[in-house]
């Protein structure tokens, strides 16, 4: 009866607004907890009743002091803090901070190289989310695992069926990589994410040509960061009905797995649906991919021509059936990634398609379906066309620069930059949605490439200031990257970290973060503050807040190793 009482007034305490989270409060210094990079800005955050901020030594001796700046609160978390500005500290070492009214005193550290682990990390954590084959010692240490979902037997759902692919027939479509936590295979998704690690190659291509992931492919032929996508991009073509060119929306069981390692979950698997949303982000991948595997025809014999071949037939497909929304069918409960609005699929692959054949159809298409930029989302994918088709500007013909292109992009990011500069946690994140950490990371990832493309340093710095909110200059003080940190995520909503009986979990995954899209999925008594920047708790149940997703990784691949190179 008292803990009912108790619990009522603890919801009502929740939705008035009042805030839980143990880390909420005073006398708090949220830092960048990888470090910092010697010739760069460093920026960290005191909150408002913290004083001069005094750096020390290893000797214990005092190099720097800096009286923080005016507080700025910021609606988001509910909090003000101060912006402590230290970027004249720029030898190499670890610094403890002090400061009066501080509860903690951190030691930082400085560094020319302090993100390089994280960023092979980001990228390992790709392999470690492999389908359809072993994770072996070799390779992955305490984290090796039999092979789960080899895929080699999956029923095409009545949705999915066609004259010659009936319901209920078998297909083989192994390989990829499980989508997040769950072990499903989406295609929306699996582009994105796909066309970002190709993207990164090509835009830090000294950096990801060397950089070893100790991955089964090392020394074979291709970079690392390639082989790791083709483990995914292989599974990826099997998903297209060489009937007709359409593509699948997803591989999936009808209801998300059990808690239990990958080899653990046995249910039978379906594809489900084509759709044109999935058959644009894959025409798009596939076109581009056919560029991206040029120089490795040795490694990959002939599939640049066939990715070609099936990125034209999908094309064909979606401007046959322009409108397929993914629609859930009743007995499928897995994730939907359903996009309603499907210009932006259009323009993408259009722009891939463009680049890879120099076709005036395709033109014509980037053209009819020109669009303003915006940062990508799942479904929001033109950002990445336009990070293509600027990558290439010069050799665009002159209708299609005359959209405006370059100048709507740089005039996106520009907005970007202005917002993190006024803002209070330095970074361009205004609206906390579920997987909110990606948007910083992709905000990051269009500033970082605009940095590539103009040499601008305030784009560079911006980039920097997602990357160290990310790693724990954030309202919750969490470092949100796994295996890394003072403060660490440990309870990721991940299959394999909740069933391996290991208590950390899988190293290299960025969690979710804070949003206030759904409670339903803890236990109602469950402490969650209920502002949107703190809104996340560390927890297994909390697949709104702590699940991990390849799409939430890609661009921090991006931002890290770009900023690591
Ligand atoms: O594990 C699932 C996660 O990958 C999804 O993002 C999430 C929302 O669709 O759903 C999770 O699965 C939960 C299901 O929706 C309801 N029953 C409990 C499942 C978590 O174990
Ligand atoms: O990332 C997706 C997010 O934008 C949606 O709000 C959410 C609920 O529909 O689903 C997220 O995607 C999940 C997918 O449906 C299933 N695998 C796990 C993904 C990450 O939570």
């Amino acid at each position: 009866m008292y803990t009912r009482i108790f619990t009522l007034l603890l919801s009502v305490g929740l939705l008035a607004g009042f805030q839980h989270s143990p880390d909420e409060g005073k006398g708090r210094i949220l830092y960048n907890q990888l470090g910092y990079i010697n010739y760069a800005p460093k920026l960290l955050l005191v909150s408002e009743d913290v004083g001069l901020v005094r750096f020390l030594d290893g000797d214990g001796k005092e190099v720097l002091a800096v009286k923080p700046a005016a507080a700025q609160f910021w609606e988001a978390s509910g909090t003000a803090v101060r912006k402590v500005d230290f970027s004249s500290l720029t030898v190499p070492g670890r610094y403890t901070v002090v400061a009066p009214g501080a509860k903690e005193q951190p030691a930082i550290t400085i560094s020319s190289a302090p993100y390089h682990k994280l960023a092979r990390s980001v990228m390992k954590a790709f392999y470690l989310n492999r389908a359809g084959m072993p994770i072996v010692e070799q390779y992955a240490g305490k984290w090796a695992r039999p092979a789960g979902h080899p895929d080699t037997l999956v029923y095409v759902h009545p949705s999915a069926a066609g004259p010659i692919r009936k319901a209920g027939s078998v297909i083989s479509s192994p390989l990829g990589w499980y989508d997040a936590g769950d072990y499903n295979k989406y295609i929306v998704n699996s582009a994105i994410a796909t066309y970002i690690l190709f993207k990164a190659l090509e835009d830090f291509p000294a950096y990801y040509r060397k950089l070893n992931l100790n991955i089964p492919e090392t020394g074979k032929g291709a970079p690392d960061i390639l082989a790791e996508a083709m483990h995914n991009y292989r599974w990826m073509l099997s998903m297209q009905d060489p009937a007709d060119g359409g593509v699948y929306h997803k591989l999936t069981n009808k209801l998300f797995d059990e808690v239990v390692m990958p080899d653990k979950a046995t249910k039978e698997r379906y594809v489900v649906m084509k759709s044109t949303a999935a058959t644009l982000d894959f025409a798009a991948v596939a076109a581009h991919a056919s560029q991206t595997l040029k120089p490795y025809g040795k490694a990959y014999p002939g599939l640049a021509a066939e990715s070609l071949e099936k990125a034209e037939k999908a094309w064909i497909w979606a401007l046959q059936h322009p409108d397929v929304i993914y629609i859930q069918p009743g007995d499928i409960k897995t994730g939907a990634y359903g996009d309603r609005y499907l210009k932006d699929e259009f323009f993408w692959a259009a722009a891939e398609l463009y680049l890879a054949t120099g076709k005036q159809e395709y033109a014509d298409a980037i053209i009819r379906y020109y669009m303003k930029p915006a940062t990508p989302e799942w479904a929001v994918v033109q950002g990445l066309g336009f990070m293509s088709l600027i990558s290439a500007y010069d050799k665009l013909p002159v209708p299609v620069k005359n959209t405006g292109l370059k100048a709507d992009f740089m005039s996106h990011v520009d907005k970007l930059v202005a917002i993190s500069l006024s803002s209070p946690y330095g970074v361009s994140i205004q609206k906390f949605a579920w997987g909110s950490n990606s948007y910083v990371a992709n905000e990051g990832m269009l500033k970082l490439f605009m940095f590539q493309m103009t040499a601008d340093q305030k784009y560079y710095r911006s980039a920097l200031s997602d990357l160290d909110y990310i790693l724990g200059r954030n309202a919750t003080g969490y470092c949100f990257v796994t295996g890394y940190g003072d403060k660490q995520v440990m309870h990721i909503h991940h299959r394999p970290s909740q069933a391996d009986g290991i208590p950390e979990p899988l190293p290299g995954f960025l969690a979710g973060g804070p949003n206030m899209d759904t409670f339903s999925d803890c236990p109602p008594e469950t402490l969650r503050a209920r502002l949107p920047a703190i809104s996340y708790v560390d927890l297994e149940c909390s697949y709104s807040t702590n699940e991990i997703a390849i799409n939430w990784n890609a661009p921090l691949v991006y931002l890290a190793g770009g900023v690591d190179k």
